[in-house]
């Protein structure tokens, strides 16, 4: 098998972009949407797995190079599951977490008052590997941890102020990124798709 060279990093996310420059080799040359003046396509899929894959065939056909997309999201028991799939429409066309945020802390105190010590969520993240050539690989990560009751820590991006993973006591927002990155939904994706780059 020979392995990737150049890739297209199939996300307008800056906070996935970073992320997932950070856990690819050095050596691996990386595009992004942007210098493409490319537009993340219309996320009309049902699942992470189908989202993820719809971006990445978009900007491999779009660019002609190997594409390595993310559809990730916020899953909360209590909330049923959501905001899930809808994680970054929640945030609005502005893409206001304080908004997104405000809104899942409403949904909850509605559903129960107490639900400090007791509440579950995971972040999930699919990340799909696509080639020019129609061949495509898929691989999910989940990190399972609770929402905090408080916005906590300037890190990271999104909903990382709310997340506290399990076996911690700090948000992903409060952790050190290197940390973060270390543990994460989208690090246990890539841990399976590693292969093809190294
Ligand atoms: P692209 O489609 O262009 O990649 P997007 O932001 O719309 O950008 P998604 O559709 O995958 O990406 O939405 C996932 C949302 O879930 C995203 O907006 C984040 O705010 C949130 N999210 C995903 N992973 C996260 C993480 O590691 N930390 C915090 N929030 C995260």
């Amino acid at each position: 098998m020979s392995k990737i060279k150049e890739i297209i990093i199939g996300t307008n996310n800056e906070g996935k972009y970073k992320e997932i420059c950070s856990l690819l080799p050095n050596e691996i040359k990386k595009y992004s949407p942007k210098q493409f003046g490319i537009l993340t396509p219309e996320e009309i899929g049902t699942s992470f797995e189908e989202n993820s894959f719809i971006k990445a065939s978009y900007f491999s056909k779009k660019t002609n190079l190997i594409c390595l997309s993310d559809d990730s999201g916020l899953e909360i028991d209590l909330l049923k599951g959501e905001p899930g799939i809808y994680s970054s429409r929640w945030s609005g066309e502005k893409n206001n977490f304080n908004l997104a945020i405000k809104r899942i802390f409403e949904k909850m105190n509605n559903i129960k008052k107490d639900w400090k010590n007791d509440n579950v969520a995971k972040f999930i993240c699919c990340l799909t590997l696509f080639w020019p050539n129609g061949k495509n690989y898929l691989s999910k990560g989940i990190i399972k941890g609770r929402i905090s009751t408080k916005k906590k820590g300037k890190n990271g991006f999104g909903y990382d102020p709310i997340f506290i993973p399990d076996g911690y006591s700090k948000t992903f927002g409060e952790m050190k990124s290197v940390l973060k990155m270390s543990i994460d939904h989208r690090f246990k994706a890539f841990r399976k798709i590693r292969k093809f780059f190294i």
